[in-house]
């Protein structure tokens, strides 16, 4: 029999996914925040956590409890906002799981089951991060981190990070394909397909690195694979690189699938660095050229977005990771974030306001004394304009 709690938590699981989200207060010109995250822990379907049977779980406890949901993949499909959240079990594991909507910011519902990926690599512990790539050849790919134990390294934490890449048409049956293999970087992480061919090849954007945590002095990489069934790449070209007193000091990572905007791809990435109170992760921009998406374009000065308020709390505090955006025909565009590495958030804006901050936001000027005069000459301007 069911427990008869089950119809209670029921309720309020209703009440919570039937939630309205509207706009915030938050105001900068170049996005919009809504109210309330997409997607918490609480938006897990009861029948994923508990067992709602009555003799077997007579306290209707959590059997199987959810830590965090997370860093999704984005893409629109037949008509629906669809997510491939990261959903971390409480037992550390993370798994992916498409969570649909008919609204992009509000009324977000797990299908039925996770996604249950063909299970071809024994020693892989942890997976994490989907983009979801809608490429031209008529795929979607899901490229995602799969994390191994380090078996030469005696430290426990030892790990190995690379590629793992899967590929369907609906979401709901999935092909995977032999893991990214970068041959001249050991491990590999928020590695991103782009959309469409570049030279008759695959191009992926990668994140060389010397370790599971060491990401060498590179930055964001750009490379490009013949045959994605086997997918090899030789040499990749850094597009976006870690700079000293910049945002991306410590390290960076490609973040959503780029979006092709009038001007430029439109890039949204991570960039991390140091502090007294450990790693800070926000969010920039960087544009590439049209016709060649491994040349920079337009590379505005400073943060896009950062935590703010509740967002800045979680289980991996001061944090924000985008891995999915979706842009609509009429221009808008939802950047689907998390923050502290627990739940899910959306941004609302268009092309023309992101092509706009691209190309009219000052670079960084890189010294302060630089940076100070930048400011200098725009409250001239506005001193001016406002006749004081
Ligand atoms: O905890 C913050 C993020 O850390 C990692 O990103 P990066 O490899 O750039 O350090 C990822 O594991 C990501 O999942 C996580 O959100």
């Amino acid at each position: 029999m069911i427990h008869s709690r089950y119809y209670e938590e029921l309720k309020k699981y209703e009440e919570l996914i039937q939630r309205e989200n509207k706009k915030s207060r938050f105001y900068n010109g170049l996005f919009d925040r809504c109210e309330y995250p997409v997607l918490t822990r609480e938006h897990i379907p009861l029948h994923w956590r508990y067992d709602l049977d009555e003799e077997s779980n007579p306290y209707f406890m959590e059997r199987l409890g959810v830590n965090a949901v997370m860093n999704s993949g984005a893409i629109k499909l037949g008509g629906k906002y669809c997510l491939a959240v990261r959903v971390e079990g409480n037992d550390r594991k993370s798994f992916f799981a498409i969570a649909e909507s008919e609204s992009p910011t509000s009324g977000f519902r797990f299908w039925d089951y996770p996604v249950v990926l063909p299970d071809t690599c024994p020693e892989e512990t942890n997976v994490y991060d989907m983009r979801l790539t809608k490429h031209e050849d008529g795929y979607i790919y899901g490229v995602f981190c799969s994390e191994s134990k380090d078996k030469n390294d005696p430290d426990l934490s030892a790990a190995e990070a690379s590629a793992g890449i899967v590929r369907t048409k609906d979401l709901k049956s999935w092909e995977r394909l032999p893991n990214l293999r970068t041959l001249r970087s050991p491990q590999q992480r928020n590695v991103v397909l782009h959309p469409e061919f570049v030279e008759g090849k695959y191009a992926f954007y990668t994140r060389p690195m010397d370790g599971f945590i060491e990401t060498g002095s590179g930055g964001i990489g750009f490379g490009l694979c013949e045959d994605i069934t086997r997918a090899v790449i030789d040499e990749e070209l850094i597009i976006s690189r870690r700079v000293y007193h910049t945002l991306t000091e410590a390290k960076n990572g490609a973040g959503a699938v780029p979006i092709k905007g009038k001007k430029c791809w439109i890039h949204i990435a991570h960039g991390v660095r140091n502090t007294a109170a450990g790693l800070r992760y926000v969010l920039y921009l960087f544009g590439t050229d049209l016709e060649n998406p491994s040349k920079v374009i337009a590379e505005p000065s400073g943060v896009f977005l950062s935590p703010l308020g509740k967002e800045r709390i979680g289980d991996v505090s001061n944090v924000v990771f985008t891995n999915g955006a979706i842009a609509e025909e009429d221009g808008a565009v939802y950047i689907y974030y998390a923050s502290s590495d627990t739940r899910m958030h959306v941004a609302e804006t268009t092309v023309d306001k992101l092509e706009d901050y691209l190309f009219h936001t000052p670079k960084d000027a890189l010294r302060s004394a630089d940076c100070v005069k930048q400011r200098c000459e725009l409250i001239d301007k506005n001193m001016k304009l406002l006749k004081l």
